[in-house]
């Protein structure tokens, strides 16, 4: 199955988000924006992982999250990969305390090699959210331009999602379990085989993800 380890910001920031873009979905025809109910940042792409590979990840990912402490994001600015003038993906980012994401986002794909899901090569975390994709090359430094003064009303981070893809003509996200940032893990004798999470569907419908044959190595 297709797993990534993911935040997935509150409603009314999003609200706040969607908002912003609103009047701008019409104008970029080269851009095919992403359904609101699949917007999410990606903390680690673990890709096709072997069913027999899942109940350790999430012990793992459990553990991962007991060492960090909730984190204060809020969305601020947009941006493309690779760069704006020839953009393939746009996307949100996000102000607040980088390190710690960073290493959350390190712990996590760290978390995933341990469990022995195959891994691509390290790459610099850029946190980001995705909100359209290009099939071409497009030139969105005027969007970018516009947006540039977005910022949302600050949110606090406090835990971390499992997230299954379902590919298709509309691709669906599916929440298989959630973490809380900064509780402890639970101790010898306690159950371990669930990694002490919380599961919970987050189905949803339309397209937007990475095709599996498109499949690139995150932008930037
Ligand atoms: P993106 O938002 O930067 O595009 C689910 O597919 C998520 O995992 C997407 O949001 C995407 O991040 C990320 N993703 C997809 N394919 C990837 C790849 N090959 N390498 C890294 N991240 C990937």
């Amino acid at each position: 199955m297709r797993l990534f380890a993911a935040l997935l910001p509150p409603p009314a920031s999003l609200d706040e988000l969607a908002g912003a873009i609103e009047p701008h979905l019409g104008g970029w025809p080269g851009l095919r924006w992403l359904p609101r109910e699949n917007w999410h940042v990606t903390l680690a792409f673990y890709g096709e992982v072997p069913e027999q590979v899942l109940p350790g990840l999430r012990v793992r990912l459990a553990r991962a999250a007991s060492r960090y402490e909730p984190m204060t994001f809020a969305f601020a600015g947009t941006g493309a990969f690779p760069s704006a003038r020839r953009g393939r993906v746009f996307w949100c980012g996000l102000s607040g305390p980088r390190d710690p994401l960073s290493r959350l986002a390190d712990s996590l794909a760290a978390a995933g090699r341990r469990a022995g899901v195959q891994m691509g090569e390290p790459k610099r975390f850029r946190p980001h959210l995705t909100l359209a994709r290009a099939r071409a090359d497009v030139d969105v430094r005027e969007l970018v331009a516009v947006l540039d003064a977005f910022a949302g009303t600050p949110w606090e981070v406090t835990e971390i999602h499992l997230v299954r893809s379902h590919l298709g003509a509309h691709v669906r996200y599916e929440t298989l379990e959630s973490w809380p940032l900064g509780r402890r893990a639970p101790g010898p004798g306690a159950r371990r085989d669930r990694g002490g999470g919380r599961s919970r569907e987050r189905g949803s419908g339309g397209s937007g993800e990475r095709g599996s044959g498109g499949s690139t190595a995150e932008g930037g």
